[in-house]
C-alpha cells in the first residue's frame, strides 16, 4: 500500500536547505566550476545580418594573435558535429534543422558564423572582432505580422510561405453550434515577445577524460539526461561515455530547458582538441541567442447566449518561431499548447482551433516559464471581460456562470483532456471575497479625482503540469519521455541518498524531495540527502521543466520510498523476530507496531544488509539497501487558480501602479507552503514584466534593438505590490501523493489579471488594451487612438 507513514514533514514550512550556501555567497554556478589548468575558451563570431549569405571567412588576422589556437567555420564544425533537429511527430509541422555554425546563410542577428578557440577569454574575445567575415545581406522576414500577411521573403528553402507548423481541429457540429447564438464577441490580443533572462546567463565546461574516450561535461542546464543524449547524437559518440554535470543553476526559467549550440560546439571542439573548453555567455549573448517566447497573435471568438454561457468557442493562434524550430520542444510547443489549455477552467463544449507558427529572421523561440499559457489565459480572461462588456454583465459573474461547477468534477473537457479534481469555482468565490471584489466594483468611478482611473482584472486558469508520458505523446514530442526517476540508498551508516531525475534551477528541490522522502520512509529529514544534475549518479527521466518535478519525480520518490521500505521492513522482521507486516517505519528507526520499545534503527538494518554487523542476511535476501523506481504520471496533473488585481492609472502620464494583488491557487496536497508561495511570487512578478514592462524588440532589419539590461526593462522590487496569496487544496486523484505543478501559475495568472485590470480602468473612456507590453508610451498611444 502507498500512503504517507507518518505525515509530518509534508505541509511543513522548512527553510529551504539550499539557501545557507547561496546566502553565504558560497554557491557554486558554472563559472565557479574550476577548470583544469590547460583550458581554452571559446568566443563566438556573431552575424550582424539577420538575413545573408557567407560569401568568405577569413581567420588569419585572428589566427596570428598570441594565444589563439583555433578558428572554426561552419564547414569546420560540420565534420565534428551533425545538425540539430527536433524531431516532432505531429501532422502538419516541417522539421528543420539547424546547423552548430551556421554555414552557407545566416537567418538572425547573432546567429555564429565561427567559433575562436584561445589560451583565455579575453583573447578569444580579441580574436571574434579580427575575424573577417563577408555577406551577401538578403531581404529579411523580421515581424510576424508581415510574415503572416503572406509577402515576405522566404528565410528556409524547404518552408513555403514561411509556415513552419499547422494544425486545425473542431468539435462535431461546431459550425451549427457557433451559428445558433445572436451574440458574438471578438478580440486579437497581440503579445510583446520576451526573453527568460535568467540572472546568471548560459555557459559550459567540457573536459574530455584522460583516456580521450569520455566526456565530462558541465553545463548551465535544466535538462541534463535531455542533453547528454542530444550531445551523444550530435558527436555520434557513446551516450555511456559522456556525464553531464549541472552546478548550482541561477535561474533557469525554460530558457535553459533547451539544447544549444554553443553546448554543442563546447564538447566537440574539446574531443577534438582533447583538451577542456569553456564558454560562458555574457548577457548580451543571453538576449540574442537565448531562446525567446510569447510573440503571438491569438484570435479568440465565442458564441454567447443572452445570459453569458460561452456556447461555441473559435481559437487562432499565430507564433514566431525565430529561425529555427528549438530543440528538445520544438515550435510546435507554443501553438499547440495554447490552442489546447484556452478552455481551462470553464465548461465549454463546442471548440474549433486553428494553430500556426511561422519562421522569421530572429533569435529561435521556445519555452518560458507558462509557454503558451499566459497568452491563451489572457485571450479567454480578455474575452470574459468583453462578453461582459457587451451583454452588460459583471465580469465576474459571467466567469461564474462558465467555470465548471465541483459536481461536475472528475470533467473531461472538450479535447478529452481530464481534470480528475479542482476547485475551479471555490478559488474564484474567495478571491473575489480576499480582494473585496464587490465592494471595489461599487467605489470604482465613486472617487473624484478625474486624472486617477481605478481598475480590476481577474484571471482563472488551469495549469498543465507533471505531463507523462501520453501528455508528451499527443503534442507529437515523442523524445521528452515524460516518466522521472528516484533512486534511494539506505548508506551502512543508516543516512540516506536521494537521487532524482530533477535538474533544479532555484525551485528548491534538494528541500522538498527530502520532505517526501521523509515522511513516505519513515526517515528523519535531516538523515536525507538529496542529489540532483548528474546523469552519472541520477537514473534517466525527464528534467526540470513544464511543472514536473513535484508531480513526476515527486510520485517517483513515492513508489522508490515503498519499494526500499519493503526491505527495510523484511530485514527489521528478521531481526526483531516480527513479521514484515507488523513492522513500522518512523524517524529513522523499525518498531513492531504497538512496541515502540521493540525497534532496531535504520543504522542496524543498514549495517546488516550490508554485511557489516556479523549476521548472515536471510537465505534468498540480496545484500544492500538501494531502490529505483521509475514513475509515469498521468498525461498531466491540473492545478487552478485565480488572480486579481487591482490597478490605478494616472491619466496624465498613463503609468500603471499596482495597488492590491490576490492569488488563492490549488496545486493539491502542499509539500513546502514557503516554497509553494516563493513560487507563486516569483511567477507573478514575471507575469508583471510581461504584461507592463517587457519587450525584445527588432527592428524591420531584423536588428535586436535592446539586447542589454538597460533597454530591455526588467520589473523591480520597486514595481511589485504585496501578494497575498491564499491556497485551496485539493489533492490531485490519479497522481500519487496529490501533488500538483506550481511553478508556472504566477505567470500564467498574472499577465491575464494585471492587463484585465489596465483594460477595466481605461474601458470606460473607449480604449480597447489588446497589445503587450502596456508601458507608459504604449498606454498613451492607444489612448490617443482612441481620442482621449
Ligand atoms: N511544490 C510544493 N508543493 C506542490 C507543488 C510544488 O511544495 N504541490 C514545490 C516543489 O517541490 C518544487 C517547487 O515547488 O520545489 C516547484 O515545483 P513544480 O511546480 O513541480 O516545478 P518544477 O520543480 O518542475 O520547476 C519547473 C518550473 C518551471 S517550468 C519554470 S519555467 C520555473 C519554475 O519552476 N523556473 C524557475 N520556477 C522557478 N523558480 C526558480 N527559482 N528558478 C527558475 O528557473
Ligand atoms: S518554461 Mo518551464 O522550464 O517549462
Amino acid at each position: 500500500m502507498i500512503g504517507s507513514n507518518h505525515p509530518g514533514s509534508i505541509g511543513k514550512h522548512i527553510p529551504r536547505r539550499e539557501d545557507k550556501n547561496l546566502l553565504q555567497g558560497r554557491g557554486r554556478f558554472i563559472d565557479d566550476v574550476p577548470e583544469p589548468r590547460n583550458t581554452l575558451f571559446l568566443g563566438f563570431v556573431m552575424s550582424p545580418y539577420a538575413h545573408a549569405r557567407i560569401l568568405e571567412i577569413n581567420a588569419s588576422a585572428a589566427l596570428e594573435l598570441d594565444g589563439v589556437v583555433d578558428v572554426l567555420s561552419g564547414s569546420d564544425m560540420a565534420a565534428l558535429a551533425s545538425p540539430i533537429s527536433a524531431k516532432i511527430e505531429i501532422e502538419g509541422y516541417r522539421e528543420n534543422a539547424r546547423p552548430v555554425l551556421a554555414a552557407d546563410k545566416v537567418r538572425f542577428v547573432g546567429e555564429h558564423v565561427a567559433v575562436v578557440v584561445a589560451a583565455d577569454p579575453y583573447i578569444a574575445q580579441d580574436a571574434v572582432d579580427l575575424v573577417e567575415v563577408k555577406y551577401d545581406p538578403l531581404p529579411v522576414s523580421a515581424l510576424l505580422d508581415e510574415v503572416v500577411s503572406g509577402n515576405a521573403p522566404l528565410i528556409h528553402d524547404d518552408i513555403p510561405d514561411n509556415l513552419i507548423f499547422e494544425s486545425r481541429f473542431a468539435t462535431d457540429g461546431f459550425d451549427e453550434a457557433f451559428a445558433s447564438e445572436q451574440v458574438v464577441v471578438r478580440e486579437t490580443f497581440r503579445t510583446g515577445r520576451v526573453a527568460g533572462v535568467p540572472l546568471e546567463p548560459r555557459g559550459c565546461l567540457a573536459i574530455p577524460g584522460q583516456a580521450a574516450d569520455t566526456l565530462e561535461f558541465y553545463t548551465s542546464t535544466q535538462i541534463p539526461h535531455l542533453v547528454r543524449t542530444a550531445l551523444a547524437q550530435v558527436l555520434s559518440f557513446p551516450e555511456s561515455s559522456i556525464r553531464v554535470v549541472t552546478p548550482d543553476v541561477g535561474g533557469g526559467f525554460g530558457t535553459k530547458a533547451q539544447f544549444y549550440t554553443e553546448e554543442i560546439a563546447a564538447a566537440a571542439i574539446a574531443l577534438k582538441l582533447q583538451r577542456p573548453i569553456k564558454w560562458i555567455g555574457d548577457r548580451r549573448e543571453d538576449l540574442l541567442t537565448s531562446i525567446h517566447a510569447r510573440d503571438h497573435i491569438f484570435t479568440v471568438e465565442a458564441a454567447v447566449s443572452k445570459d453569458g454561457r460561452i456556447n461555441a468557442l473559435r481559437s487562432d493562434m499565430i507564433t514566431n518561431a525565430g529561425a529555427y524550430s528549438s530543440y528538445p520542444f520544438g515550435c510546435t510547443l507554443e501553438p499547440t499548447g495554447g490552442v489546447r489549455m484556452i478552455v481551462g477552467p470553464y465548461d465549454i463544449r463546442n471548440y474549433s482551433y486553428r494553430a500556426r507558427s511561422y519562421v522569421t529572421n530572429t533569435c529561435p523561440s521556445g519555452a518560458y516559464r507558462g509557454v503558451a499559457q499566459p497568452t491563451c489565459f489572457l485571450a479567454i480572461e480578455g474575452l470574459m471581460d468583453r462578453i461582459a462588456r457587451t451583454l452588460d454583465l459583471d465580469p465576474a459573474e459571467v466567469r461564474l456562470r462558465n467555470v465548471i461547477k465541483p459536481e461536475q468534477i472528475p470533467y473531461t473537457n472538450v479535447l478529452g483532456i481530464k481534470y480528475d479534481s479542482g476547485s475551479h469555482e471555490a478559488c474564484l468565490l474567495r478571491a473575489m471575497e480576499r480582494a473585496g471584489y464587490q465592494e471595489f466594483r461599487r467605489t470604482q468611478y465613486a472617487e473624484k479625482d478625474t486624472d486617477s482611473l481605478l481598475g480590476i482584472g481577474i484571471c482563472c486558469f488551469t495549469e498543465v503540469s507533471g505531463a507523462g508520458s501520453v501528455g508528451w505523446r499527443v503534442r507529437g514530442l515523442t523524445r521528452v519521455p515524460g516518466f522521472d526517476t528516484a533512486t534511494v540508498k539506505v548508506e551502512p551508516s543508516g543516512k540516506v541518498t536521494l537521487h532524482t531525475s530533477q535538474a533544479t534551477a532555484g525551485q528548491g528541490h534538494l528541500t522538498t524531495f527530502a520532505q517526501i522522502l521523509s515522511d513516505y520512509l519513515g526517515v528523519a529529514f535531516d538523515d536525507v540527502v538529496v542529489d540532483e544534475g548528474d546523469t552519472s549518479s541520477s537514473p534517466y527521466g525527464t528534467n526540470t521543466f513544464a511543472s514536473r518535478s513535484a508531480v513526476a519525480a515527486g510520485g517517483a520518490v513515492i513508489q522508490a520510498a515503498e519499494k526500499i521500505g519493503d526491505k527495510i521492513r523484511s530485514i527489521a522482521g528478521f531481526l526483531l523476530n516480527a513479521d514484515p507486516k507488523d513492522i513500522e517505519l518512523a524517524d529513522s528507526k523499525a518498531n513492531v507496531v504497538g512496541h515502540t520499545d521493540r525497534c532496531v534503527s535504520f543504522q542496524d538494518i543498514a549495517q546488516t544488509a550490508y554485511s557489516m554487523a556479523g549476521i548472515a542476511l536471510p537465505q534468498g535476501m540480496e545484500y544492500g539497501l538501494h531502490a529505483t523506481a521509475f514513475y509515469d504520471p498521468p498525461p498531466a496533473t491540473w492545478p487552478n487558480g485565480v488572480h486579481i488585481a487591482t490597478v490605478r492609472i494616472d491619466r496624465r502620464t498613463a503609468k500603471v501602479q499596482m495597488l492590491n494583488y490576490f492569488v488563492v491557487h490549488d496545486c493539491g496536497t502542499v509539500i513546502n507552503p514557503m516554497i509553494v508561495d516563493g513560487q507563486v511570487q516569483g511567477g507573478t512578478v514575471q507575469g508583471l514584466g510581461e504584461a507592463l514592462m517587457e519587450q525584445i524588440v527588432y527592428d524591420q532589419d531584423g536588428q535586436l534593438l535592446n539586447a542589454n539590461l538597460l533597454d530591455y526593462q526588467l520589473p523591480t522590487s520597486m514595481d511589485v505590490p504585496d501578494i497575498s496569496i491564499d491556497h485551496i487544496s485539493t489533492p490531485s486523484v490519479d497522481a500519487l501523493g496529490g501533488f500538483k505543478g506550481v511553478g508556472e501559475g504566477g505567470v500564467i495568472g498574472a499577465v491575464p489579471a494585471i492587463v484585465n485590470a489596465v483594460a477595466d480602468a481605461l474601458a470606460p473612456l473607449g480604449v480597447n488594451v489588446n497589445r503587450l507590453p502596456l508601458r507608459p508610451s504604449d498606454l498613451m498611444r492607444a489612448m490617443r487612438n482612441a481620442g482621449v
